[in-house]
C-alpha cells in the first residue's frame, strides 16, 4: 500500500469539478485517507513549489496556486503514486491521453486541475506538508 498527495487545483474547484475528480480516484482503486479544503497562502504555495523556484513559471504558478480554494488529498492503495500520476495525464492537457483528468477538466499547462506527486519519497513529503498523522484515516 502507498499514500499520495493530490491536490485539486484552484481552476478545477472553481468550476465545480471536485466530485467528479474524487470519483476518478474511488472508481479506480484509490481509497481517500485524508481530506481538507483550504486557501494557501503566498508563502505556502511557495514553500509547496520550492523545488521549481528557478523555473520561469513560478512566480505565475504560486500566484494561481493562491488565487482560490483547493482540496489536498491523500490517496492511499496499490502503486498509488504511479496510478494517481497515470489518472491525471500529462501535465499539458493539449497533450493528456484520452479519458484522463487534465484531458477532461484542464485548461492549459498551468490551470491543469490537478497535481499529484511524482515519487514515493516526494509523496511522503509531500502528505507530511498537509497532514498530522491523526489526519489520515
Ligand atoms: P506536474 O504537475 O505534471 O508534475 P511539473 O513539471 O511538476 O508538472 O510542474 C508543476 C506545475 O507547474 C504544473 O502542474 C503546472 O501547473 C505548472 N507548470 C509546469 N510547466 C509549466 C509551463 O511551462 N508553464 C506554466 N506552468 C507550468
Ligand atoms: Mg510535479
Amino acid at each position: 500500500m502507498e499514500q499520495t498527495l493530490s491536490i485539486i487545483k484552484p481552476d478545477a474547484v472553481a468550476k465545480g469539478f471536485i466530485g467528479k475528480i474524487i470519483d476518478r480516484f474511488e472508481s479506480n482503486g484509490l481509497r481517500i485517507a485524508g481530506m481538507k479544503k483550504l486557501h494557501l497562502s503566498t508563502k505556502q504555495a511557495e514553500d509547496f513549489y520550492a523545488v521549481h523556484k528557478d523555473r520561469p513559471f513560478y512566480a505565475d504558478l504560486v500566484k494561481f496556486m493562491s488565487s482560490g480554494p483547493v482540496v489536498v488529498m491523500v490517496l492511499e492503495g496499490e502503486n498509488a503514486v504511479l496510478k494517481n500520476r497515470e489518472l491525471m495525464g500529462a501535465t499539458n492537457p493539449k497533450e493528456a491521453d484520452k479519458g484522463t483528468i487534465r484531458a477532461d477538466f484542464a485548461q492549459s499547462i498551468e490551470a491543469n486541475a490537478v497535481h499529484g506527486s511524482d515519487s514515493l519519497e516526494n509523496a511522503k513529503n509531500e502528505v507530511a506538508f498537509f497532514f498530522d498523522g491523526h489526519e489520515i484515516l
